[in-house]
């Protein structure tokens, strides 16, 4: 094997497979209120308001398909130990075949009970009606991690950072923790750390290397970079 490689990306590795980001101008924030559609207080003031957001991003995200940006990254798991952390809700990492993908703020393709915690695979239009299939409780929502909850495989990330050889950040803007503070860490381990963004993030002074551009031309040529020096 290789590098062990912990790649955490955001919503610009999907933009160019047609998903909206949430901070770029016209993103999802410009269009819908944060506390409205993605904390757990917005859910309990109106539950169909937040289905109704969700069900129409499930339905983007089924009809979408992965770029150039996700292909490359699953070339990577031929020669490296890849975690791929990432904040989308979208399944286009597995849909371009990654193996070790970590959903850390959830996905819309399983629903959960907020009654019993139960998970099952989401319907493509979930309502407020649904029954929980496990307690029958009528509160189901999507599996997804909004603010002030905790984000998935925390444990886990911070074990992958702790061998890792490298870090690498894509198409994420830096603002939402505990996402954004993973370079830090990363950097206190000695990692070498690069990130890749249209635009540099919040917190692209912490990273050894930036390479400014779309996901789709600046991670396949990165994968081409570590293929060529892991051969020579
Ligand atoms: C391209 C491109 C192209 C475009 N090519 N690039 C005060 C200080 C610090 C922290 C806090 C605070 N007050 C509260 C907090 C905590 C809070 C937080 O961080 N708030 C901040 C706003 C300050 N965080 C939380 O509440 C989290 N939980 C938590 O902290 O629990 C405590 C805990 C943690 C750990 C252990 C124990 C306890 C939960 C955060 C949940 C985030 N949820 C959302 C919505 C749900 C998912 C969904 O609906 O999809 O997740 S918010 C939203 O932001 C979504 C995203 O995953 C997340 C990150 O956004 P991302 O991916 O970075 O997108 P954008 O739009 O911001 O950026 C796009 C980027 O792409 C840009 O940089 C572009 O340039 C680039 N781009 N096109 C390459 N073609």
């Amino acid at each position: 094997m290789g590098e062990q490689i912990v790649i955490l990306t955001g919503a610009g590795i999907s933009a160019e497979s047609g998903l909206g980001t949430f901070r770029d101008e016209g993103g999802l924030w410009a269009q819908h209120r944060i506390e409205d559609v993605a904390t757990p207080e917005g859910f309990e003031r109106n539950p169909e308001l937040v289905l109704g957001f969700y069900n129409q991003r499930r339905a983007e995200a089924a009809a979408a398909t992965p770029n150039a940006a996700h292909v490359a990254l699953t070339a990577l798991e031929a020669k490296h130990e890849v975690l791929i952390v990432t904040q989308n809700v979208d399944g286009l990492h597995e849909a371009a075949g990654a193996q070790n993908v970590l959903h850390m703020h959830g996905s819309l393709a399983q629903a959960m009970c907020a009654a019993c915690a139960a998970r099952w695979e989401a319907p493509m239009v979930m309502q407020v009606s649904d029954p929980c299939p496990h307690c029958g409780a009528q509160a189901t929502r999507p599996d997804i991690v909004w603010f002030g909850e905790i984000p998935y495989g925390m444990e886990k990330i911070d074990a992958a950072l702790s061998k890792a050889t490298l870090f690498a950040a894509i198409g994420t803007s830096g603002n939402v923790y505990p996402a954004a503070g993973f370079v830090a860490e990363a950097r206190r381990l000695g990692l070498p750390t690069v990130e890749m963004n249209l635009e540099p993030s919040a917190g692209h002074s912490l990273f050894d290397d930036l390479r400014l551009g779309p996901a789709s031309e600046t991670v396949p040529a990165w994968v081409n970079e570590l293929a060529a020096k892991s051969t020579s």
